[in-house]
């Protein structure tokens, strides 16, 4: 088809035309998105391949080649450590599958900015061709000295920069903010390029629809069994019973919430006293999921506050979550409030 060259707003146009409405930016934040995006696109070509796995690999054993193959959740940690630690604007970097923090590599500039991220989130929905996702919080270094230090990185949510995801879905997209708002950008495979495809993403002030794993019912508190009681209950003026709507992987569940309003929950639950908080982390799930949710005017709550509020302690800090609609999460803060003393 012949388009007379026009592809849409890029992300990068995007990124810069929102920088002169600021004219004391320094560009860095464009610089960054457009490394993540870079990463993205080559973690997008392998997860589009992943149903060949047993052809090409990422089995985390020996290919028909005989080679030895990677797992493509460790491929897409190596790919964004690979490009973020050489970009020049990070200054330390934390990832889901590294214990530790990560440190900038022996000659390459330390930057401004703290990074955190999962690099391929819901991994347990490869095999089974499930859309899965990168998630990335992004905070300013706050630390003396040239190098960044785990304090850049466990800052509150509220200090956060830019935040965003990548669903690996039927199409590739961005969603991200810098704090005005947030904006969708999906890939078109012909050009390579994200286009703008979702400007001012605004959720739902209520939905209809409930997103959790339900199968862990007997394990959830009095406050929580209750709300998802009261929303299985028939009641036409307030749109109940609601519909459920569960993938398992953070980004596609929270994408849908995102784009149609209502809640995804993961609470606490007594299933594992070793995880006395629920599954997901608060620096690289919960936390950037929390800054879209709210630049999209809904809301993402602990149970018992904002999840931008909680203070992280630890690197790999485990939170309940409960992110929608403002109403719906306002709801589940009520019940918990009054059931869970
Ligand atoms: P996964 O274990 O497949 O990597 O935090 C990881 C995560 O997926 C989220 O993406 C997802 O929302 C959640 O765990 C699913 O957990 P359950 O299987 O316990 O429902």
């Amino acid at each position: 088809m012949d388009d007379g060259g026009k592809v849409g707003i890029t992300l990068t146009r995007h990124i810069y035309e929102k920088q002169k409405e600021h004219p004391e930016a320094t560009g860095e934040l464009t610089g960054i998105l457009n490394q993540i995006a870079l990463a993205s696109k080559i973690v997008s070509r392998e997860v589009n391949k992943a149903g060949l796995a047993e052809i090409l690999g990422f089995t985390g054993s020996v290919n028909v080649q005989g080679e030895e193959v990677q797992k493509l959740d460790e491929y897409a940690n190596e790919v964004f450590l690979y490009t973020l630690g050489r970009s020049g604007h990070f200054c330390i970097i934390a990832t889901e599958e590294d214990d530790e923090t990560i440190p900038i590599p022996e000659g390459y500039r330390s930057g401004h900015y703290a990074i955190s991220l999962d690099p391929l989130d819901g991994s347990s929905n490869i095999d089974v061709n499930v859309s899965i996702g990168t998630i990335f919080a992004i905070h300013r270094k706050i630390s003396a000295g040239e190098k960044g230090t785990l304090e850049d990185l466990l800052q509150s949510g509220r200090k956060m920069v830019a935040a965003g995801y990548v669903v690996y879905g039927s199409s590739t997209m961005l969603v991200m903010s810098t704090g005005s708002g947030v904006h969708g950008f999906t890939m078109d495979p012909s050009v390579g390029e994200f286009l703008e495809s979702h400007p001012d993403i605004r959720i739902p002030e209520k939905g209809n629809t409930y997103s959790i794993n339900e199968g862990n019912y007997p394990y959830w508190s009095l406050g929580v069994k209750g709300y998802i009681d009261f929303l299985k209950e028939m009641d036409k003026e307030t749109g109940r019973p609601y519909s459920a709507r569960y993938i398992g992987s953070m980004v596609a569940d929270m994408h849908r919430t995102l784009m149609r309003g209502g809640i995804f929950m993961y609470p606490a639950d007594s299933k594992d006293p070793k995880k006395p908080h629920g599954k997901l982390r608060l620096l690289y799930e919960c936390s950037p999921m929390a800054f879209l949710c709210e630049q999209a005017g809904g809301a993402a709550s602990a149970g018992t506050g904002p999840i931008l509020d909680v203070e992280p302690t630890e690197l790999h800090q485990r939170v309940p979550f409960f992110a929608g609609s403002l109403d719906d999460v306002k709801m589940v803060e009520a019940f918990i409030s009054k059931l869970d003393k």
